[in-house]
């Protein structure tokens, strides 16, 4: 242990590794379905998130954080075992476990079934190794009683009879706006449950995990957090005429505007903007409530402090709805890490979810384990300017390689997207078959094929024969 203290990435200044020494808990948090550019602190000028934009004033923040899998359970399954595909012999929660840490699951952490697991309070997939103990949150979701909204059935009622709560696609357009102080919705039992746990083990070292599933739908808050977002003032994505021609069929996203009756009902998109703000803004409220009793203890000095999301989400670009593609706006996470000692600032360093195990191993001192194949972002916590990564994976019908300035993706049919994300950030002109382009790619499959086989994954979706 000692050993591994020395060796693992304290740099030889007496200043910071004292200063890192200090690190001895964790407390995680990760939101269900959060895209990054809906927060404050990642550039919305609309949606008010407080909380988080404090920490992320006092933290580092990373503009280019990356999932690995783009739905709930391949995601926070790759992350929790730091393996971009499959699971390792040791996950996160487990580490610290088993290192004489108090390590425990509050509400989502591994794949939950929003809403079936959180109403029916139970453990989802969730794997025990990790924890010391574990607490699931439940509650009524788009039950809550209020005033239902089903926005692609364009349906609008305050009866509970009938209310969509599990079937594809319409569960995804449901939002609920009522009357209360949010303190029967499951994100609220779970703050509250972290605050207790923050209290009971305040005096011995802790690995605090919170899964709060907020904005998932069904998008549920007390009224007044709908009220800062009325829907005639939404703006929808900016679209392209014959955006789709370009996209591949494994590259479109399930539910797509043109196929799903949320296209007849331009209003409801906008309806969907404001009940995905308000719920994200109730989730930084919970987060809120978290960071504040972790000052109350005097505990910040001591915990480094994690908020990320599984992966991003569509609302409407490129007509896409939901995740479990390769575009942007679903692989871009919010992440920002806090800890006492280093810097605050902004990164543009790409990283990985899977970055997060070595990272919070290397903060709190513990040895990182052979398994893992994320990098540790300590260097860049120090430096915002540190470069541990050119690029980064993930996976969906294929792969996505992103790096500085290119978005290049490659489906298992061999087919492909290529987007400039320097002169075209919306993935609007997809550039795989430009004949300018042609050595670009091939470096690009190069460096994917390289990345692949060095995490264990046979590459498909291309002849390696020729090389
Ligand atoms: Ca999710």
């Amino acid at each position: 242990m000692i050993a591994a203290v020395l060796f693992f990435g304290i740099v030889p200044t007496a200043c910071v590794a004292n200063e890192a020494t200090q690190i001895r808990n964790v407390l995680f948090i990760i939101a269900d379905d959060l895209r990054a550019n809906v927060l404050g602190c990642y550039g919305d000028a609309i949606c008010k998130t407080p909380n988080l934009d404090a920490l992320a004033s006092r933290g580092m923040l990373f503009n280019r954080a990356y999932c690995q899998g783009t739905s709930c359970a391949p995601s926070r399954q790759s992350m929790m075992f730091s393996r971009y595909q499959g699971v390792g012999p040791v996950n996160l929660g487990q580490h610290f476990r088993e290192n004489g840490w108090y390590s425990a699951r509050v509400g989502k952490i591994y794949h939950m079934r929003v809403p079936g697991d959180i109403i029916a309070g139970t453990n989802g997939l969730d794997v025990a190794s990790s924890w010391t103990e574990r607490f699931n949150s439940p509650g009524l979701e788009a039950h809550t009683p209020g005033d239902y909204a089903c926005l692609n059935l364009n349906e609008f009622t305050d009866s509970l009879e009938n209310r969509q709560s599990t079937k594809m696609p319409h569960r995804m357009f449901v939002s609920v706006q009522y009357d209360g102080d949010g303190s029967d919705q499951a994100d609220y039992k779970s703050a509250s449950k972290a605050i207790e746990l923050l209290r009971e083990h305040a005096d011995e070292r802790f690995f605090l995990a919170v899964g709060l599933v907020r904005p998932h739908y069904p998008m549920v808050a007390p009224r007044q957090f709908f009220e800062p977002y009325p829907w005639q003032q939404m703006l929808l994505p900016p679209q392209q005429t014959g955006d789709l021609d370009d996209i591949p069929r494994l590259g479109l996203a399930s539910t797509i505007s043109s196929k799903n009756p949320i296209g007849k009902y331009p209003d409801n998109q906008k309806r969907m903007w404001s009940a995905y703000y308000a719920a994200v803004t109730f989730m930084d409220a919970q987060v809120g409530r978290i960071l504040h009793e972790l000052d109350q203890l005097g505990l910040r000095e001591t915990t480094a402090v994690v908020f990320t999301s599984d992966h991003g989400y569509h609302l409407g670009d490129h007509q896409f709805w939901q995740k479990s593609n390769l575009h942007e706006q679903v692989l871009r996470v919010p992440l920002i890490v806090s800890a006492h000692g280093y810097p605050a600032g902004k990164s543009d360093s790409m990283v990985e979810l899977v970055d997060l195990f070595p990272t919070l191993s290397d903060l709190t001192g513990l040895e990182v384990p052979a398994s893992v194949q994320g990098k540790s972002l300590v260097p860049v916590l120090r430096d915002p300017s540190t470069v541990v990564k050119k690029h980064a994976i993930s996976f969906h019908q294929g792969y996505s390689l992103r790096n500085d300035r290119w978005h290049y993706m490659r489906y298992r049919d061999g087919s492909r997207e290529l987007y400039d994300m320097n002169t075209d950030p919306g993935e609007f002109d997809n550039r795989a078959s430009d004949p300018l382009l042609v050595e670009t790619i091939s470096d690009l499959d190069r460096n994917l094929d390289r990345s692949l086989l060095e995490f264990g994954i046979q590459p498909s979706g291309r002849d390696l024969k020729g090389e």
